[in-house]
C-alpha cells in the first residue's frame, strides 16, 4: 500500500469489519503451516529449520489477528483513556512459545507439528531473542506490556526498532568479546510494519520568531532536518482473554522528500548520507554504560522516540477530537521508563505551543498533568545529564523551552524558600560550571504529576537522598510500586513441570491471579507432594546441566546445590563475593577440610555466574576473566572433583533465564544495601522455588518479609550501616583479622589464578582492599561467609530444603507484575480496564 493512504481512502468492494476467527484444532494448524512453509515460503522438508520456526509464527500470528484488530478497534474508541509506556528499551525474548501459551493451544500445536515428526520445543528455540535492552529496566518493560494485555488495560508501548540489539558475549581465553546482534537478519514474523502511520522528526536547525495570523509573536523551527520515523506494530497478547495489545517501535529512515531535493541539486552522496545519517539513529542500542553518557546519537535516539510517539498520539486523537484538546490530559497518560524519554516534556511542551497554537499556561497544564516517571537507580554516576551545548545544536526549539520551565519552575522555588540560592543552584535544571549540563531527572520530577521508584526502599531513599528537595517541595508526587515479573513467561512457559505440579494441587487460576499461589502452602507438610516438588526440580536441574555442559563444558551433578548469579556485571552487585566465596571453599578442599570427618559437613556446590559487562566497563570485565580463570583452576583440580564446581555462562539472557531459574537451588542477591533499587530476577527464582542468599537491599526486603527470616538467607550491612561504616573503612585491617579472608587474599596476590599472566587481576585486588571501595564488598565477607555455610548446612536436611523452597514458590504472589499493573492503574494511570 503507498504511504499515507488509508484502508477508507482506497475503493474495496469490502471494508472486512468483520474478520473471522481461524480455527485451532490440530489439523487446520498442520494444513497452515505447511501452506506457509511450501507456499508463502517456498521451502521444503530439509530446509533450514528458521523456515520452520517462520511457518508456524504466520500461523499462530493469524490467529491473534482478530483479537489484535478488535483490541484495537476498542482503543480508538472515544473517550477511552489511554496510557503509553515510553521506553527505550523492551527486552521481550522470544514470542512463539509465549503466544501458543496465552492462546491456550499448547497440545493441538506439538500435535499438528507431530504430523511433521517435528519437536515444537525445538521449533521454539529457532527464534532469535529480541533483545531490545541491557537487563532489569528492559525487562521489566516486556514483563509490564505482558500484564497490561493480560489485565485488558488499554496501555500501547513505544519503543525504538533497533537493527541491532544488545551485543553477544562470546568467551574467549576467559575475555569477554562483543559480536554485533543482527537480530532481524532473517526477518521477523512477529511485526508488522506501518508506514501509512509514519511522523516526520526534526533535528538542528534554528528558531525563527515570526508573527502568527493574530499578530502574536510565533516561534518556528527552520533549516531542521528531517528524518522519517516508520512504526512497526508487535503484538503482545493477553493470557486467555482476548485482548491483544500492541508495542509500536520506531524505525529511522531518510524522508523520500529530502533525498530527492538533494538528488535534484546535483549531489547524489550527499543523499546518499544523509540517508546513511538518518537510518543510524535506530542502528543500535546503547549499552549501559558511563562511557557511553553524552554521546550525541543517544539523544537523537530519545528525541526520535519522544517526538514520534508524541506526534502519533496526538495523531489518533484527533481522529476522534478533531482540533479540540481542551480533554487530551484526561484521556492520555505517558509513563516514563527512566529518564531515557524524559525529553518529551519539552516536546509535548512545544507541539502543543508551536503547532497546537497554546498559551504557555494551558500548555504546561495537560504536560505535568500528562507525564509519569519512574526511576531505576540510586547511583547518583547514573543520572543522565546532557552538555547543554550538544541540546543547543541539535534541539535548540527544545532548549528554550527548557530553560523557560527552569524559570518559571526556579521561581516557584523562590517563593517557597526566599532567598534560598543555595537550593536553587542544586535543584535547578541546569546545573551550572565550566561545561552547563541539562539534568534530566530534573526535567522528569518538573514536568510530571508522579515520581516513583521501584521498591520501598528504593522509593524512601530517593525522597531521603537524591530527590530530597523535590519531596519537600511536592511531597504528593512521590510513590512507590514495587516491581514484578510475569507469572506467565517465568513460571507457565518456562518450567512446565513446575506448572503442571501446581495445577494438579490448587487448579491454574494462580497463572493469571498470582496471589492464588498461597494456596500452596497446605502441602508444605505433604510429604508426597514435596517427594514430586524435589523430582520437578531434579528434573529442571538436569535440564540446566545440559546447557552448562554445551555451553562451558563443565559437569554440573545434580545432586549438588545449584547456586546462581545471573545478572548484569557490575561492581555494586558483587559477583566479587560470590567468587571470594569460591575460592574460600576451594581453599577449604585444599586444606583437606571437605575428607574424612570435615565430609560429613561437606555440601557438593556448582556454582554458575552469567552476565554482561558493558564494553567500555574495564573493572567489570576484568571480574569475568577473574571468573573464568578461577573455574579453569577448580574444574582441573582432581582433588576438588565433584565438591566443587564453577562455571561461566556466555551470553546470558531471557532465553537462558527460561533454563535456568527452574533448575537453581540458591538465588545469589549480593549488592550492597541501597545501591540495587529493585532486582527482578530475584523475583523470578523466588517463583521458581530457589532460596536467597541476599543482603538488606531492593526487593530482597520485600521477599524477605513474604517469605519470612527462616526461608531466607539475609546477610551483611544494612542501608544505614553502610553509610556510617564509610568513615572508619579500612578493609587491610579486615583481612589481617580474618584468617579465611587472609587466605582468600593471598591466593589472589600470588597470582594462583593467573599464572603466566602477570598481574591481570591487580585492578580488582586493588580494589577490593581500597579504604574508599564504594561497594564495601570485604565489609561482608565474613558475614556472607558464615550466611554460605548456613546454606550447605540447610540443603543437607532435603526434606527441610524442600519446604523452603515450596515455601518460596508459595510467598511469591506479590511479586507478579499484574499486582504491579494494578497498583500503576490504581495510583497513576486510573484507565477502566
Ligand atoms: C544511559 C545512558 C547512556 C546509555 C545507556 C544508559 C542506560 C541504559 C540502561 C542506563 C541504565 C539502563 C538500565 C538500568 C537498569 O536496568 N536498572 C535496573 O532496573 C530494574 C528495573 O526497575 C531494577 O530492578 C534494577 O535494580 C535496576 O538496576
Amino acid at each position: 500500500m503507498s504511504k499515507n493512504k488509508s484502508l477508507s481512502d482506497s475503493k474495496c468492494a469490502k471494508d472486512f469489519a468483520v474478520l473471522e476467527k481461524l480455527p485451532t484444532d490440530s489439523d487446520s494448524l498442520a494444513r497452515d503451516f505447511e501452506r506457509y512453509l511450501t507456499r508463502h515460503l517456498g521451502r521444503f522438508a530439509g530446509c533450514d529449520p528458521f523456515y520452520r520456526y517462520e511457518a508456524l509464527s504466520l500461523t499462530i500470528r493469524d490467529r491473534i489477528m482478530t483479537d489484535w484488530r478488535n483490541t484495537w478497534k476498542v482503543y480508538e474508541q472515544k473517550g477511552v483513556r489511554k496510557a503509553y509506556y515510553m521506553s527505550l528499551e523492551f527486552l521481550i525474548g522470544r514470542s512463539l512459545g509465549n503466544h501458543i501459551l496465552n492462546l491456550d493451544i499448547d497440545s493441538q500445536t506439538k500435535e499438528a507439528m507431530n504430523q511433521f515428526a517435528l519437536q515444537l520445543e525445538e521449533i521454539i528455540t529457532e527464534e532469535h531473542d529480541a533483545g531490545l535492552g541491557n537487563g532489569g529496566l528492559g525487562r521489566l518493560a516486556a514483563c509490564f506490556m505482558d500484564s497490561c494485555a493480560s489485565l485488558k488495560l488499554p496501555v500501547i508501548g513505544y519503543g525504538l526498532r533497533y537493527e541491532y540489539g544488545m551485543f553477544r558475549q562470546e568467551i574467549e581465553n576467559g575475555y569477554q568479546l562483543e559480536e554485533p546482534d543482527h537480530w532481524l537478519r532473517d526477518g521477523n514474523p512477529w511485526e508488522l510494519e506501518r508506514p501509512e502511520y509514519s511522523q516526520i522528526v526534526k533535528f538542528g536547525g534554528r528558531v525563527e520568531w515570526v508573527t502568527n495570523h493574530n499578530r502574536k509573536p510565533h516561534v518556528v523551527w527552520v533549516d531542521a532536518t528531517e528524518v522519517l520515523a516508520i512504526p512497526y506494530d508487535v503484538p503482545i497478547s493477553g493470557y486467555n482473554n482476548h485482548t491483544v495489545n500492541t508495542l509500536r517501535l520506531w524505525s529511522a529512515s531518510a524522508t523520500s522528500v529530502f533525498n530527492l531535493d538533494d538528488f535534484n541539486a546535483g549531489s547524489y552522496a550527499d543523499a546518499v548520507e544523509a540517508k546513511n545519517d538518518a537510518e543510524h539513529i535506530t542502528m543500535v542500542l546503547y549499552p549501559n554504560d558511563v562511557s557511553e553518557n553524552g554521546k550525541e546519537l543517544r539523544l537523537k535516539q530519545q528525541y526520535f522516540l519522544a517526538s514520534a510517539t508524541l506526534q502519533d498520539v496526538f495523531r489518533m486523537w484527533h481522529l476522534n477530537e478533531g482540533s479540540d484538546n481542551s480533554q487530551f490530559a484526561k484521556q492520555n497518560v505517558f509513563q516514563m521508563n527512566d529518564t531515557h524519554p524524559t525529553i518529551a516534556v519539552a516536546e509535548l511542551m512545544r507541539l502543543l505551543i508551536d503547532e497546537k497554537y497554546m498559551s504557555w499556561n494551558e500548555a504546561w497544564a495537560i504536560t505535568s498533568q500528562t507525564m509519569a516517571y519512574t526511576n531505576h537507580t540510586l547511583l547518583p554516576e547514573a543520572l543522565e545529564k546532557w552538555p547543554v551545548t550538544l541540546f543547543e545544536n541539535l534541539l535548540p526549539r527544545l532548549l528554550q523551552i527548557v530553560y523557560e520551565i527552569n524559570a518559571r519552575f526556579l521561581e516557584q522555588v523562590s517563593r517557597k524558600w526566599p532567598g534560598d540560592i543555595e537550593r536553587q543552584t542544586r535543584m535547578s535544571i541546569i546545573e551550572e560550571g565550566d561545561v552547563r549540563y541539562v539534568r534530566m531527572a530534573y526535567l522528569a520530577i518538573v514536568g510530571s504529576f508522579s515520581v516513583n521508584g521501584v521498591a520501598a526502599l528504593h522509593s524512601k531513599l530517593l525522597t531521603e537522598g537524591l530527590f530530597r528537595d523535590f519531596y519537600e517541595l511536592w511531597p504528593e508526587k512521590f510513590n512507590n510500586k514495587t516491581n514484578g515479573v510475569t507469572p506467565r513467561r517465568w513460571v507457565a512457559h518456562s518450567n512446565p513441570l513446575m506448572t503442571e505440579l501446581i495445577s494438579k494441587k490448587i487448579g491454574n487460576e494462580w497463572i493469571s491471579k498470582l496471589e492464588k499461589i498461597e494456596q500452596l502452602k497446605q502441602y508444605v507438610d505433604d510429604e508426597e507432594f514435596a517427594e514430586h516438588w524435589f523430582d520437578v526440580k531434579t528434573e529442571n536441574k538436569k535440564q540446566l546441566a545440559d546447557l552448562i555442559k554445551t555451553k562451558c563444558n563443565v559437569n554440573f551433578d545434580i545432586n549438588s546445590l545449584f547456586d546462581v548469579q545471573v545478572k548484569r556485571i557490575h561492581e555494586y552487585k558483587r559477583q566479587l563475593l560470590n567468587v571470594l566465596h569460591v575460592i574460600h571453599l576451594y581453599n577449604r578442599i585444599k586444606r583437606g577440610d571437605a575428607e574424612q570427618g570435615g565430609a560429613r559437613n561437606w555440601t557438593n556446590r556448582c556454582v554458575l555466574i552469567g552476565g554482561k559487562a558493558a564494553p567500555g566497563y574495564f573493572l567489570a570485565k576484568s571480574i569475568i576473566k577473574l571468573i573464568n580463570n578461577v573455574a579453569d583452576v577448580i574444574n582441573n583440580d582432581p582433588q576438588v572433583g565433584d565438591k566443587l564446581k564453577l562455571a561461566f555462562l556466555p551470553n546470558y539472557g531471557v532465553s537462558k533465564m527460561e533454563i535456568i531459574c527452574p533448575g537453581a537451588d540458591l538465588s545469589e542477591q549480593t549488592s550492597t544495601a541501597g545501591k540495587e533499587a529493585s532486582g527482578t530476577g530475584n523475583m523470578k527464582f523466588m517463583m521458581n522455588g530457589a532460596i536467597t542468599i541476599g543482603t538488606y537491599d531492593g526487593a530482597n526486603i520485600e521477599i524477605l518479609e513474604a517469605v519470612g527470616e527462616e526461608n531466607f538467607f539475609l546477610f551483611g550491612l544494612k542501608a544505614d550501616e553502610v553509610e556510617a561504616r564509610r568513615k572508619n573503612y579500612q578493609p587491610e585491617k579486615l583481612v589481617d583479622k580474618d584468617a579465611d579472608l587472609k587466605r582468600v587474599i593471598y591466593l589472589l596476590k600470588c597470582g594462583h589464578f593467573n599464572s603466566f599472566e602477570n598481574g591481570i587481576f591487580d585492578g580488582i585486588i586493588a580494589s577490593l582492599l581500597n579504604p574508599d571501595d564504594p561497594w564495601l564488598t570485604l565489609a561482608d565477607f565474613r558475614s556472607y561467609i558464615d550466611t554460605q555455610e548456613k546454606v550447605s548446612q540447610a540443603y543437607k536436611d532435603r526434606a527441610k530444603w524442600v519446604k523452603m523452597s515450596i515455601n518460596n514458590t508459595a510467598c511469591s504472589g506479590y511479586f507478579s507484575t499484574d499486582r504491579t499493573m494494578q497498583e500503576y492503574n490504581a495510583d497513576i494511570w486510573k484507565l477502566d480496564s
